[in-house]
């Protein structure tokens, strides 16, 4: 599991954007979002880098 911090969401509408986004980059497996900590974890074994190109392309911040 990996854990990244995402800046940015400010509704369920946030969330369940970013759960969709990530739950189509490739070797993702399970997304949970915690919207009022920004933190999100992923199971899986997606590439890092690709996971915050995705994130940033749908106009969120994300660290991992
Ligand atoms: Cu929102």
């Amino acid at each position: 599991m990996s854990t990244i911090q995402v800046k940015g969401m400010t509704c369920g509408g946030c969330v369940r954007t970013v759960e969709r986004i990530l739950s189509k980059v490739e070797g993702v497996e399970a997304v949970r979002v915690d919207l009022a900590s920004g933190r999100v974890e992923i199971d899986g074994k997606p590439s890092m880098e690709e996971v915050v190109r995705v994130i940033s392309n749908a106009g969120y911040e994300a660290s991992a």
